[in-house]
């Protein structure tokens, strides 16, 4: 056989191979997250490729049904009555202000990444604490903590205009549930409000388990979990594209021979090829695993050049959003 018959086949053979990169191996068995792993990640995520944005309080897109509460002051202060800018209030029931709680069902698993937060001028939240949950079930709320510490957030600036609270970490979870701790009232208090954070969608990249804030394991988001990547062939332009889809100026290095940090994480994604200018991983040209076999059990990194003067969230970033809460490090 002549060279460039040779040539031929062995590209006919990459055409072959080669996954489009919108299909992202659906044909490869996943591993569903569930809370505990979910948690037991969260310490150590340093970044996610999603822009925190309002999800459907205010707009009505969060129905009435996935608005709960543990109590309220009578039928016309429901838990469906506290959305950010209507002219409704939720109402804790009056004198038992302690120990109440209202929840939002986001409807799947959700990247949630603060709050904002309305009471009337005199009742009003001064501080509270968020839980969240992925089924909401009563054994299986978590609190809010950062690096040990239950996380105490401020509801009230003093002038009853609506305050904008950024988590000091992203909570990935389907439920949330908002606390209130203090109130400006002995015997109730008013609350409408808002959630922020982004739906988590296929395709979607984060860095786990890196020493700082802007390097670490890549992991990809596809049908309803999160996937390793293969160490094989990886290279620069590969890192150069996830630092850009997490919002990072470059990549500073491409690791790999990374030990998995899960073993229950799948390695969905084998022999990366990226040139560096696509705007996500999964756009870029792969083989999945399931059709050819990483050579070994170790995965990809990156280090990334974080933007100078830009403040990056204790445990994330997000692309295209600065960070000016007090919890910024
Ligand atoms: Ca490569």
């Amino acid at each position: 056989m002549s060279s460039s018959a040779s040539n031929l086949l062995v590209f006919a053979a990459t055409l072959i191979t080669i996954t489009a990169p919108s299909q992202l191996c659906s044909a490869h068995p996943v591993v569903q997250d569930v809370t505990s792993q979910n948690q037991a990640r969260s310490s150590s995520i340093s970044g996610l490729s999603c822009t925190s944005s309002p999800l459907g309080m205010a707009s009505g897109a969060i129905p009435d049904s996935s608005l709960t509460a543990s109590g309220s002051y009578d039928s016309s202060y429901l838990p469906s009555k506290a959305r950010l800018n209507s002219t409704g209030w939720w109402i804790c029931p009056n004198e038992k202000p302690e120990g109440q709680w209202i929840q939002v069902d986001l409807g799947q698993y959700t990247a949630i990444t603060g709050v904002i937060v309305e009471g009337h001028s005199t009742h009003h939240i001064l501080t509270f604490a968020v839980n969240s949950s992925n089924t909401g079930e009563s054994n299986d709320w978590q609190k809010l903590t950062d690096r040990g510490q239950t996380v105490q957030l401020n509801g009230h600036n003093g002038n009853s205009q609506p305050v904008n609270v950024t988590f000091p970490v992203v909570l990935m979870a389907r439920f949330l549930r908002i606390l209130p701790l203090t109130w400006s009232y002995s015997t109730y208090y008013y609350l409408r409000f808002e959630v922020l954070g982004c739906r988590v969608t296929s395709g979607m990249i984060r860095l786990v388990g890196g020493d700082d804030k802007w390097s670490g394991q890549v992991e990809i988001y596809r049908h309803h979990a999160w996937g390793a990547v293969c160490d094989s062939s990886w290279d620069m332009k590969d890192a150069t594209t996830v630092c850009h889809q997490l919002g990072f100026i470059e990549a500073l290095e491409a690791k790999t021979g990374l030990s998995s940090r899960e073993s229950d994480r799948p390695i969905v994604m084998n022999r990366v090829a990226c040139t560096g200018t696509e705007r996500r991983l999964a756009d870029c040209p792969f083989v999945c695993t399931g059709s050819q076999q990483c050579s070994s059990s170790t995965v990809a990194g990156v280090v990334c050049k974080p933007r100078p003067g830009k403040k990056y969230s204790a445990l994330f970033s997000f692309h295209d959003m600065s960070f000016t809460s007090d919890f910024v490090s």
